[in-house]
């Protein structure tokens, strides 16, 4: 397993939940801190500079697992079941950008709060429906580019569509997208998956990326959430992809991020070949 940080640049929203903003010092410090990897939580495609951060990730020896897209939700006010024909176009298009910097860097894209809601008045089914219609047209051009899209169950405080892995997975199974993974995070399991351990086993042929925070948002370990218990389970079933941070600022980000990857190198320890010196 390897561990990532979320990053985002230096404007993004408060409602982006990265520990660092600024790309390039945020890249060289995960590096310092001992990360394997960053997240990139962009807005839209024309937020980076794709050349000058391989150049940065190269130098530093890092990797970008995924590109995030929070951002898109809460800082364009774009989702996937809109029931607006017209912002369902611009998600679309927002989305073939991102899925073209995710292939810079061998990049998976996620699908976390901009699936959308389900709109008053409107069935599940319907939110299905046009979910399934976008997610159509967004992953046949990801498949094209070999770009992988993971669909990340929410808790019900944030969106009321795909709370949990169970939901996850039933839509998966459910539209047959090829190549649609889950990405389970365990701030949202805690709140709504009967178990977090529990479901990341029986879900792990799914699972393709995973979002770590703490109960309440902080980094591991200053919570209650029991990460050796969750670690523990992940090896169980031979988990070897990606671990990703995405905890509050808080008290700051340099302790954030230090007391995240001290915390989870107790449990999954550097592969130190690629360490950056
Ligand atoms: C939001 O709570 C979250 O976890 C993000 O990764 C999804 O957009
Ligand atoms: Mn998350």
């Amino acid at each position: 397993m390897k561990i990532a940080v979320a990053i985002a640049s230096e404007n993004a929203l408060p409602s982006a939940f990265v520990v660092f903003r600024g790309i390039e010092e945020s890249i060289k410090k995960a590096a310092e801190l001992g990360y394997d990897g960053v997240e990139l939580a962009l807005l839209d495609k024309d937020q980076v500079d794709v050349n000058k951060i391989k150049e940065l990730i190269n130098k530093y020896n890092m990797e970008i697992p995924v590109i995030s897209s929070g951002q898109v939700f809460a800082g364009s006010g774009l989702w996937f079941t809109s029931p607006d024909v017209e912002k369902r176009k611009r998600v679309i298009e927002v989305f073939k950008g991102l899925v073209d910097v995710a292939v810079v860097f061998g990049a998976m894209l996620n699908i976390g709060r901009v699936r959308g809601f389900i709109a008053e008045g409107e069935t599940l089914e319907e939110t299905e429906q046009r979910f399934a219609e976008v997610l159509e047209e967004v992953s046949d051009y990801a498949n094209k580019k070999g770009v992988k899209l993971i669909l990340e169950p929410v808790n019900r405080y944030e969106i009321n569509f795909i709370n949990n892995c169970d939901q996850g997975v039933d839509l998966i199974n459910k539209l047959g997208i090829s190549g649609l993974g889950l990405m389970p995070d365990v701030f949202h399991m805690n709140i709504e998956d009967a178990s977090i351990e529990g479901n990341l086993k029986k879900y792990i042929d799914y699972i393709d990326y995973v979002h770590f925070a703490d109960s309440n948002r902080l980094a591991p370990g200053w919570g209650h959430l029991d990460f050796e218990s969750i670690v523990d389970a992940l090896k169980e079933v031979n988990y070897d992809g990606w671990i990703s941070v995405e905890i509050l600022p808080e008290p700051n980000s340099d302790s954030a991020a230090e007391q995240a990857i001290k915390h989870l190198r107790t449990l999954i320890p550097k592969n130190k070949e690629k360490a950056y010196e």
